[in-house]
């Protein structure tokens, strides 16, 4: 169960195996709860369109099951991230709906003791007037279901939502404490904390907007760090309810160009990575997130870029027990100025889906970035409001972490006065290449160079930390061949030779997230033409995460070997 745990709020048990019932090519908003006929049983967490009888197919998946309850109750339904556009009904009267994918969703709802029914419907056609945030031609593909942790819990009238941790000091192991109310909140109420399942201090707390804020200093502080992945854990409880939250001690900021870790330089190597897998859609099983953790730490990786969306928070516990640093995103990738950046729906999608995704990760001393907007129109005069408003939303969020966003490759940015990290993506031997050349490797490194001289040659990226965010070649598994060409594992590992040279080598570059860890399943409306198997094949593993050409060649570099 991820962090944040609530010890002592009862959980009312909810089936593995839901009722499920399929409506293809149906949208939400037709579907009656009492005309459904439930035919099969499907797992939560979990994605319909994974599995074999309804494979690839769209429309809306309806999961139901009973709960029972002892007591009237307030209860919340947790759902960690689902896609594509959910509606939530209990005894058919509905508690809730969301059209926004990959974000923590909380439905808070009152219950009689007794029986109930709880029904999840959810969608998974992409329409770009109902999900903003997705569109079809988007390069992941659109399943439908309850991507992360779900759970059914009673909520206590006056609540500690949470108890967030922020380092201060590292010598001293002082941090800073702000105590999250919920629910009926009082003037001022009595506090205990805990660090480590040590003694339990009692303070009495002044609660202002919600809120109060403490600082204390860590009993036997060690610090968090990629080769010394130390955790600490504190536990704030009030009369009925408390919060047990996982921490590390350690800063982030940047000094120039340079990103620093507990106040030492730092070089990010590492892959982005989409939370895929052919069997299990988004929703995938811990182990899993496990056995990608230690492939990355493998190749020599200290950093994944958790493309394109919010992490599931059990990914992100075992990368803060497994030492890899993360950067974490906000759902939109290559939306245009002509089509919804500029639209207030989406806007305010981004910012509900923003905030969410920082509440919901602001302890994980693994993540140090944070991003949004993957390649969106960062060259055109009228999204600087955009990228402003959302640079302002993060940093009042969350002060301490730097803030990044991956723009396309192109010349003529307007957006980077709100980066504290400049990051861009670059496909240079792959896409824009002349037709003639079969290995077109030459200019990789030039391209390279001349991107640096661009990020130097302006006042505003000049002296910032400067990080390839995505950089990649396709390779079909198992693909040989003598021309050694693009398509091949040859050719991708040789490009990555190239990269990871320059990479390793090149003191400018901040830190590198490769295109990408392993293959993933692409989008629709054509995309699936240029991408053989309907696949984004430039994973270094395949996307049952066998290894291709490429991953001695990365190892070695980044290793160092
Ligand atoms: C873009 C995008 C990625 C992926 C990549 C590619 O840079 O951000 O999600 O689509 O291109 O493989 O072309």
């Amino acid at each position: 169960m991820p962090y944040p745990r609530f010890d002592l709020r009862e959980k009312v048990e909810l089936p593995e195996n839901w009722a499920f019932a399929f409506y293809e090519k149906t949208p939400l908003n037709v579907l009656k709860p009492e005309e459904m006929v439930f035919t099969d049983h499907l797992p939560l967490p979990g994605c319909f369109d994974c599995f074999e009888s309804f494979a690839g197919k769209k429309g809306t998946g309806c999961y139901l099951a009973d709960f029972h309850l002892r007591h009237d109750s307030s209860l919340r339904l947790h759902i960690g991230g689902m896609g594509l556009a959910c509606r939530i009904f209990c005894d058919g009267r509905e508690i809730g709906a969301s059209f926004m994918p990959f974000t923590p969703l909380d439905f808070d709802f009152r219950a009689e003791a007794g029986s109930h029914s709880l029904l999840i419907a959810i969608n998974n056609q992409c329409d770009e007037t109902n999900i903003p945030q997705f569109q079809l031609g988007c390069d992941f593909y659109a399943y439908g279901g309850i991507y992360y942790d779900l759970a059914l819990s009673v909520l206590p009238e006056f609540r500690i939502e949470r108890l967030q941790v922020t380092t201060l000091e590292l010598e001293s192991g002082r941090v800073g404490l702000t105590l999250c109310f919920g629910g009926r909140i009082p003037a001022e109420c009595t506090v205990g904390l805990a660090f480590d399942g040590g003694p339990e201090e009692t303070i009495l707390c002044r609660i202002t907007d919600g809120h109060a804020y403490l600082e204390r200093n860590v009993p036997h502080p060690a610090l968090w760090s990629p080769e010394s992945p130390n955790l600490h854990c504190v536990r704030g409880s009030i009369p009925g309810d408390a919060v047990t939250e996982r921490f590390g001690l350690r800063t982030i900021e940047v000094r120039g160009r340079e990103i620093l870790l507990n106040r030492s330089p730092l070089k990010l190597l590492g892959c982005n990575r989409h939370e895929h897998h052919p069997d299990f859609g988004y929703a995938l099983p811990d182990a899993i997130h496990v056995n990608d953790l230690m492939l990355l730490k493998k190749c020599g990786c200290n950093f994944v870029r958790g493309s394109h969306y919010p992490q599931n928070q059990a990914f992100l516990d075992r990368c803060d027990e497994m030492g890899i640093l993360v950067w974490e995103e906000g759902l939109a990738w290559g939306k245009k100025t002509s089509g919804k950046l500029l639209d207030p729906v989406f806007r305010e999608a981004q910012r509900v889906n923003l905030a969410a995704m920082i509440r919901a990760s602001i302890n994980h001393p693994s993540v140090i970035l944070w991003g949004f907007l993957n390649e969106c129109a960062s060259s055109e005069r009228e999204s600087h409001a955009v990228y402003g408003e959302l640079a302002q939303l993060v940093k009042k969020l969350d002060p301490t972490r730097p803030l990044t966003f991956a723009v396309i490759q192109s010349r003529d940015h307007v957006v980077f006065d709100f980066a504290d990290v400049v990051s861009m993506n670059c496909y240079p031997g792959w896409y824009d290449v002349e037709d003639e050349e079969i290995r077109p490797l030459g200019n990789i490194k030039a391209f390279l160079r001349d991107t640096l001289s661009y990020i130097d040659s302006l006042p505003e990226t000049r002296e910032k930390p400067f990080i390839i965010s995505e950089i990649g070649a396709a390779a079909l598994p198992g693909f040989h061949d003598r021309f050694h060409a693009r398509w091949t594992e040859e050719y991708q590992a040789d490009f990555h030779q190239e990269v990871t040279e320059f990479v390793c080598g090149e003191k400018r570059v901040a830190g590198v997230a490769l295109w990408m860890f392993c293959d993933a399943r692409t989008g629709m409306q054509g995309r699936i033409l240029r991408r053989p198997r309907g696949f984004n094949n430039k994973g270094i593993f395949d996307e049952y995460r066998r290894p291709k050409e490429a991953v001695a060649v990365i190892r070695r570099h980044f290793r160092g070997e």
